[in-house]
């Protein structure tokens, strides 16, 4: 039987969290078997946010190793870096005149990226803006079917639905409409000193991030110090409104260790925040040592990761051939007569 497709992307923009692992990529290596799986480095979303040019490539070579550190199959999975295949920004184009000023406004992630005036206040450029559609082309070129994703993206792939049915509506069945998969709990964790805000690469305060490349020792210090609250007795229970520290903490917890919430919650009942946090502590480490131990190997094989993605690169072009070539096709832009070579 064939397998369905699985897309997901990743920006290159600073250190992958511990945020990312639990959200996104832990998903992404649970169902590299079930789905034929296209994961993507997204360098040209990154750039929608001031990069540093000298970086910016080395953390794309970054970004796949620790993916591979995690547990992807570079065998079995497609993984590519986004400017490497310039269907993505053709087939954006071309979406953007099939989406609206009205629906890209109201993305709850550009308010907040625009508005953060300590991170862009310099920089509210148009690519920041239109990011969703880019996005949305990311997905569609492929026929993806599912999007393992966080908590934080789920607005956006609505909209890359609604572009789709749009789409679909005017020129017949182009494109699938993708479903996204947000994992019940660990879909959106949160910063460790501020539990009200997301847990990001970019935070101005590391004190707040977990890094997935962190020396250990700073790992265990910032968790030791994560903020907790004053309930006396001391409460262990998932209350996002009124124990923002301890819930976060919970779906830590509950990512890492693949247990329910609510198990959780009954097996930690009547004991202190310490508990807890050293049974975190004692998750994160193992976890972040085998990873680490990975990656510093990997990371060393230049050779073996650029193969890697001048194989995915060229899947991807001639899978997403496929599509942009129907979307000219149903448009109506004239093809060249030597074939849909553009
Ligand atoms: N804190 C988080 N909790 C759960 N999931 C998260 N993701 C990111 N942060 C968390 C998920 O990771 C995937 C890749 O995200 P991304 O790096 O492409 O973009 P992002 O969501 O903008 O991540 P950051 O860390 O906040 O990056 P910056 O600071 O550069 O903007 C996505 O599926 C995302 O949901």
């Amino acid at each position: 039987m064939t397998k369905l497709t699985a897309f997901s992307g990743i920006q290159p923009s600073g250190d992958l969290t511990l945020g990312n692992y639990i959200g996104a990529i832990r998903q992404w290596v649970k169902i590299q078997y079930d789905y034929r799986c296209i994961y993507c480095i997204v360098d040209l979303h990154a750039i929608t946010m001031c990069q540093n040019a000298t970086q910016l490539g080395k953390r794309s070579l970054d970004v796949l190793a620790l993916l591979l550190s995690c547990g992807l199959d570079p065998d079995n999975v497609i993984i590519f870096i986004q400017s490497h295949v310039p269907q993505h920004v053709q087939l954006s184009w071309l979406l953007s005149c099939y989406s609206y000023f009205g629906e890209l406004r109201r993305m709850t992630q550009f308010k907040d990226k625009s508005t953060n005036f300590l991170n862009n206040s310099n920089n509210i450029n148009v690519g920041l803006f239109n990011y969703p559609i880019l996005m949305a082309s990311d997905i569609l070129l492929y026929q993806t079917s599912l999007v393992p994703i966080g908590d934080d993206q789920k607005q956006h792939l609505e909209l890359s639905r609604r572009i789709a049915d749009r789409f679909n509506s005017l020129y017949g069945r182009i494109f699938t409409v993708p479903d996204f998969y947000v994992p019940k709990f660990g879909s959106r964790i949160m910063s460790l000193l501020e539990p009200c805000k997301k847990m990001s690469k970019s935070d101005f305060n590391q004190k707040n991030v977990i890094f997935l490349l962190e020396d250990i020792d700073s790992v265990v210090n910032k968790l030791n110090c994560s903020i907790t609250d004053s309930d006396d007795p001391p409460v262990i229970s998932y209350d996002k409104i009124n124990k923002p520290g301890i819930s976060n903490l919970l779906s830590i917890l509950s990512g890492l260790s693949e247990v329910g919430i609510y198990d959780l919650e009954l097996s930690f009942k009547g004991k202190k925040y310490i508990q807890l946090k050293n049974k975190i502590i004692e998750l994160v480490t193992y976890k972040l040592k085998k990873l680490q131990k990975r990656y510093f190997l990997l990371r060393r094989e230049e050779d073996y990761l650029y193969e890697i993605l001048s194989r995915g690169a060229e899947k991807a072009r001639s899978e997403a051939d496929v599509t942009l070539s129907k979307v000219y096709d149903v448009i109506g832009l004239l093809k060249s007569n030597t074939g849909f070579k553009y």
